[in-house]
């Protein structure tokens, strides 16, 4: 397919390139614009054309954001509405994401450059994120507990209240789906702040939230830079819990802002994903998973396996047809045919892959693969990089231990199965890993001993709305999904009755 490309939907939130006014920030159940007026043009990465201008709030507009999402929550009448009831408006949202499929996975593909087929899953993963939560709503209110005759115990569950929820450039809509559909199924209120970079689909969102009838001030949204409105959400003592996917310095940032006030974090940081492969495994099938373990999305995803630990004996041979097919990937267009790699998603991010990768060379790792942008003249303008294979890596390099968060992999060997685990372990992080094997015990040992919060066997990258997500180690601090991902929202409240309250004379 050759242009034109289908461009984005007119929408009242999404000013025209040249505008300077926008009115995306959603304050209280109002769309408005920036306190000050203020735009950003949201860049499209296929060629650095302007895709769209949008509002870009103050520190002013956050503090208004988190004011409407405490009087929603203090004073409105949200927290006394029945959590089937709010399941029901789950399902809602859920109905108008599916309803409005295509238009969002176009809207995601031009903003992140992810190709348009990926857009479409994210929208499926999207939906089913939120039948989720919208099932389990109503399904565990408490439970009573044990406790001597004479009195009555029970545990209940709360909403924690004001949730600010700070989101990625890489699954805009999918890890905002992962916080705030937990949160509405606990009866929070909350603020959103999407990347600066692409926050396209989380507006999208907020219309649909607004179409699916949930009361004002509930769900606020304000745009803009970390530096400003994302800190002044961390720092607003309004706020009681903070829930952010993104970068490690990041992470450590806000946890540290959020402190002082000792609000609760939750923190998804990523992670360096290892995939280990024995040599008893159907090498085709092992380098097609690990091609996509490396790639999807142009390895922009925190639980890419872009740290591949190989049995030695089938080293050589895995390596070269992994060079081979990584090398023939059709990068391109999102929309186009056949593309399955579109651009990274801004310049700045490309400077920092290919900063990566100049400092693997400098380390010693071989590049088999890619290693340099494409040379089609026509990609130019936009933001790509070759999918690119480092062999002759070592455990201490920094392109080892360092997430590249880019269409980089590297390759090291192992002779036994306690290397490979040892290889595995040594990370800092812990978000995820694989491993290949013919054997199931062993597939089952090396399983157990990896520490990391998800781990596939003879697989790499899935996920369900019902299973826990999140990392050992420096990959974060709490888990997204499944009932754990609901208990991040609630507060557990212990009451405890006297039934017969007689004098104890304790004190005479
Ligand atoms: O993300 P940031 P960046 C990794 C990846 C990447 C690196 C940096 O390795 O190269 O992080 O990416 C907001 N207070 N991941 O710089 O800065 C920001 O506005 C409050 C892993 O693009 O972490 C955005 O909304 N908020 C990852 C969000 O934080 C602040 C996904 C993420 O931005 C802030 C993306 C501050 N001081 C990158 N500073 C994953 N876990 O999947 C920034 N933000």
């Amino acid at each position: 397919m050759t242009q034109p490309y289908v461009a984005l939907p007119d929408k009242p939130y999404l000013s025209a390139p040249g505008s300077s006014t926008a009115a995306g920030l959603y304050i209280g159940g109002s769309w408005r614009p920036a306190a000050d007026g203020g735009v950003r043009e949201i860049v499209n990465p296929y060629d650095a054309s302007v895709l769209t201008v949008v509002s870009e709030a103050t520190a002013a507009d956050a503090a208004a954001a988190v004011a409407a999402a405490r009087a929603a929550f203090d004073g409105g009448p949200w927290r006394a509405v029945p959590a089937d009831e709010r399941g029901a408006v789950l399902h809602r949202v859920a109905d108008l994401l599916a309803r409005d499929r295509a238009e969002i996975a176009l809207m995601e593909s031009l903003d992140t450059g992810k190709t348009l087929e990926e857009g479409g899953i994210d929208v499926d993963d999207v939906v089913a994120v939120f039948r989720y939560y919208a099932g389990l709503a109503d399904k565990d209110a408490g439970r009573i507990v044990s406790a001597p005759e004479g009195v009555f115990s029970r545990v209940v569950y709360e909403p924690v209240g004001v949730c600010a929820m700070i989101t990625p450039w890489n699954y805009p809509l999918l890890q905002l789906s992962w916080k705030v559909a937990p949160a509405i199924a606990a009866g929070d209120t909350m603020v959103v702040k999407p990347s600066e970079v692409t926050p396209v689909t989380t507006l999208k969102l907020v219309e649909l939230v607004e179409e699916a009838g949930i009361p004002a001030g509930v769900v606020n949204l304000v745009l803009g830079s970390g530096a400003t409105v994302g800190s002044a959400l961390t720092e607003d003592p309004g706020v009681d819990l903070v829930s952010f996917t993104g970068g490690l310095d990041t992470g450590t940032r806000i946890m540290a802002a959020a402190a002082p006030t000792v609000k609760k974090v939750a923190l998804e940081l990523g992670g360096k994903n290892p995939n280990i492969v024995f040599d008893d495994v159907d090498l085709d099938t092992a380098v097609d998973y690990a091609l996509s373990a490396a790639f999807f999305h142009s390895g922009q995803v925190c639980s890419a396996g872009a740290r591949l630990i190989v049995h030695e004996d089938v080293h050589d041979a895995f390596t070269a047809e992994l060079a081979r097919r990584a090398d023939a990937i059709v990068i391109g267009h999102p929309q186009g045919e056949g593309v399955r790699c579109g651009p990274l998603v801004s310049a700045e991010h490309r400077a920092k892959v290919e900063a990566a990768v100049a400092r693997g060379t400098e380390e010693g790792a071989r590049i088999i693969a890619g290693g340099r942008r494409p040379d089609d003249p026509e990609l130019s303008r936009g933001y790509f990089y070759r999918p690119t294979v480092f062999v002759d890596c070592h455990r201490a390099m920094d392109i080892v231990q360092r997430e590249v968060f880019g269409p980089v992999v590297t390759v090291e060997r192992f002779r036994t199965e306690a290397e490979a685990v040892a290889l595995g372990n040594d990370t800092d992080y812990g978000l995820s890993g694989g491993v290949w094997t013919a054997d199931a015990a062993r597939g089952e040992r090396v399983a157990a001993a990896l520490r990391h919060g998800t781990v596939w066997i003879n697989d790499f990258g899935p996920y369900f709305p019902g299973a826990e997500w999140g990392g050992f180690g420096r990959s974060g601090v709490g888990r997204e999904l499944g009932p754990a991902g609901l208990d991040e929202y609630r507060e557990a409240k212990h009451i405890y009755r006297n039934l017969d309250p007689k004098p104890q004379r304790w004190f005479g």
